[in-house]
């Protein structure tokens, strides 16, 4: 048999058939193929593509940014964000272009964020989508979530928080349905007025797949119109939008979700006893989980158990789960972090009649002991655990039972005491936040967020983080209430641009006493070395804080010899990084608010320059001879290097 022809280096062409993409990749392709599709029907639209990076959606940026010649041919401008909020506000803008001289008859938006960026971005995204979308255009937010925080300062599970802003969101489940949610995502969108949210968790925003693309591939059904228009206008009142949300869009998402069985049986009986309701990453792990256990499809026949998934999360569309779930003795929702399902096919089926509802089990057992956790990450082997202890009764098998024995034994030997080495987190070789991040003896020191957030893991007195754009503002709170009088903090150039040179305003406006460092290491370091998204240099930074009225301020560099001293706000010193501590401890004697912009750029970023020849590679290296080498680490210490 020969397998189907994949293509890998032509992967975002005009092509029809299996193409092997990324999580991240697969956005770019719907979003060229939603406005190959929409000339394929005739309409002249555009899109427009905004947002902000952070992982899993690290790199959907630089994806963008390497087609966009590709992007031009199709009318999809890509601009990404100063901040998330502000990307939001700009994407909002899109379904604005009827109120004007429209160049086009709609233009699509597609917004992209990790989960910190939807919390910060409440405010824009609520009054977006309360505003609604135009009928031409439509709105796809891609949201990744990072659920056990590998790569994050926080948790983060974004359903609940776009279930209160009432964004319809889909959860993929991998690779192919990131890329079918989203085209079926705009054509939501445009017919029910609202934006609409592709959740991922990082496992699948981050994995690669052989998946199906057609522009046409999935063709929605259109329920009849709602009774009056759900689309955006001007003028408009915000009491009508809040009643045209519940009493138009919604049920128009509803009737969307059920013409098109967003919600279907993927395997198992057609009608069962036993249900088995989930969604997104965790319905790949229950496949996993019930393979595993060695239970094959006619076992699930045979046992009468029915797998429901879920691809519309919220709202959770009442009738395909009514019909699914009716007469059934039991449901099993599996579903990772806090549910946003469980309750609300406890909801739907409240009120039916006491014979033909099943109980529903999920985060606890009939009896209320816990069985899915609400936090962390779920895994095949936990879901593998929790069927077993529910299907024994009614269905055990040797194969069951010999899985179930080899997860326990895992679960031994995981427990025993392992190697007493501990290899901590550090900075690359030649990170200009090795020699930065460290404060005179004496002093304590904030966090931020970016490649310096390491210092939490070393000796260095940092007393906690906050959240990015965040830096400082706590010590505005705290310092009334301490008897320290003074701490430092360190600001990434990206998040100074991004938002924090906010947070040094309110620490003026509190007028505590405190040193911002900006590392400004020329890159946005952690999410893969992007440029900064807009003009900044370390000059104009001089004058932004002046203009804030702050006097006190140095340039702390690597080669402060680039620098002309008179380019720099009036009072402004400029120093070799050698004198960082000199420095350090004369600002901390100072009252108010000083600055450090401490210039050295990212060696990662050094190298990659170097590597196209953009930068100059030095004419000496040092090379340690493994061979006389004794390992005493002397080098590391005086280098300052890993
Ligand atoms: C609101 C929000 N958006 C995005 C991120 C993802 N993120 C974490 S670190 C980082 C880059 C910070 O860059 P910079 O301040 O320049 O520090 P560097 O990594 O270069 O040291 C980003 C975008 C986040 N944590 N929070
Ligand atoms: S990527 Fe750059 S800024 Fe981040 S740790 Fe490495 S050298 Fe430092
Ligand atoms: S200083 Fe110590 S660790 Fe470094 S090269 Fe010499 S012997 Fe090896």
């Amino acid at each position: 048999m020969s397998s189907p022809k994949i293509a890998f280096d032509r992967r975002y062409e005009e092509n029809t058939g299996k193409v092997y993409l990324s999580g991240n990749q697969a956005l770019v392709r719907m979003t060229v193929d939603q406005a190959r599709r929409d000339r394929k029907q005739g309409l002249r639209t555009a899109g427009f593509v905004s947002g902000y990076r952070g992982s899993p959606l690290g790199h959907l940026d630089q994806e963008f940014g390497r087609i966009e010649p590709l992007l031009e041919q199709h009318d999809i401008r890509f601009q990404p964000g100063v901040n998330e909020d502000l990307a939001a506000t700009a994407v909002w803008g899109t379904q604005q272009i009827g109120f004007f001289n429209p160049k086009f008859e709609g233009a699509y938006g597609l917004w992209y964020s990790k989960g910190p960026g939807i919390d910060r971005s409440g405010d824009a995204l609520r009054h977006a989508n309360l505003w609604g979308t135009a009928p031409k255009g439509g709105v796809v937010m891609a949201v990744g979530d990072d659920p056990m925080s590998r790569s994050s300062s926080i948790q983060q599970q974004s359903e609940h928080t776009l279930a209160s802003l009432c964004i319809p969101t889909f959860n993929a489940a991998n690779v192919q349905d990131i890329y079918d949610f989203g085209l079926i995502g705009w054509q939501l969108s445009r017919y029910a007025g609202v934006w609409t949210a592709v959740k991922g968790v990082s496992d699948i925003y981050e994995s690669w797949l052989a998946i199906d693309v057609d522009p046409m591939r999935t063709f929605p059904s259109l329920p009849p119109a709602p009774i009056s228009s759900v689309h955006t206008r001007w003028p408009d009142r915000s009491v009508d939008q809040d009643e045209r949300m519940l009493q138009l869009r919604l049920p128009a998402v509803h009737a969307f979700a059920q013409i098109n069985r967003l919600n279907r049986v993927t395997h198992g009986a057609t009608k069962g006893r036993f249900g088995i309701v989930t969604a997104g990453k965790s319905w790949s792990d229950t496949l996993e989980a019930l393979s595993d256990l060695g239970i094959d499809d006619a076992q699930l026949m045979a046992a009468v158990i029915t797998v429901f998934k879920v691809g519309l999360v919220w709202p959770l569309e009442a009738s395909l789960i009514e019909a699914f779930a009716r007469g059934m003795s039991e449901i099993l929702v599996v579903e990772e972090c806090r549910s946003i399902l469980e309750p609300q096919v406890k909801d739907i089926l409240f009120n039916l009649p006491e014979s033909q509802r099943p109980h529903v089990l999920g985060k606890r057992n009939s009896d209320g002991e816990t069985w899915l956790p609400s936090h962390g990450e779920l895994n095949p082997a936990m879901i593998a655990q929790v069927l077993y202890r529910w299907l024994a009764p009614v269905h055990r098998t040797d194969a069951m039972d010999i899985w179930i024995g080899y997860l326990e034994h895992v679960r031994v030997e995981l427990a025993r005491p392992r190697s007493n080495v501990i290899r901590t987190p550090h900075f690359c070789s030649g990170c200009p936040h090795n020699s930065s991040t460290k404060t005179p003896a004496g002093s304590k020191q904030l966090a931020g967020i970016g490649c310096h957030w390491l210092v939490n893991l070393m000796d260095r007195d940092v007393v906690s983080y906050p959240h990015m754009g965040g830096e400082g503002a706590n010590w505005a709170g705290a310092a009334h209430f301490l008897k320290d009088d003074h701490i430092f903090v360190n600001l990434g150039d990206g998040t100074w641009y991004h938002s924090g040179s906010m947070a040094i305003r309110q620490a003026v406006a509190a007028g505590v006493n405190i040193t911002y460092k900006i590392l400004y290491n020329d890159a946005v370091a952690m999410t893969g070395g992007q440029p900064i998204d807009g003009p900044i240099s370390v000059v104009q930074i001089t004058h932004e804080l002046r203009g804030e009225a702050i006097d006190t301020i140095a340039v702390v560099s690597s080669a402060p010899e680039k620098f002309n001293i008179s380019d720099f706000a009036p009072g402004t010193t400029l120093h070799h990084r050698d004198e960082l501590d000199l420095v350090q401890r004369r600002f901390r004697e100072k009252s108010g608010v000083s600055v450090i912009v401490y210039e050295q750029t990212c060696a990662t970023e050094l190298r990659r320059r170097r590597g196209k020849k953009l930068a100059v590679d030095p004419a000496r290296r040092v090379i340690i001879n493994d061979r006389v080498c004794e390992g005493c680490g002397d080098c590391s210490v005086q280098s300052n290097c890993l």
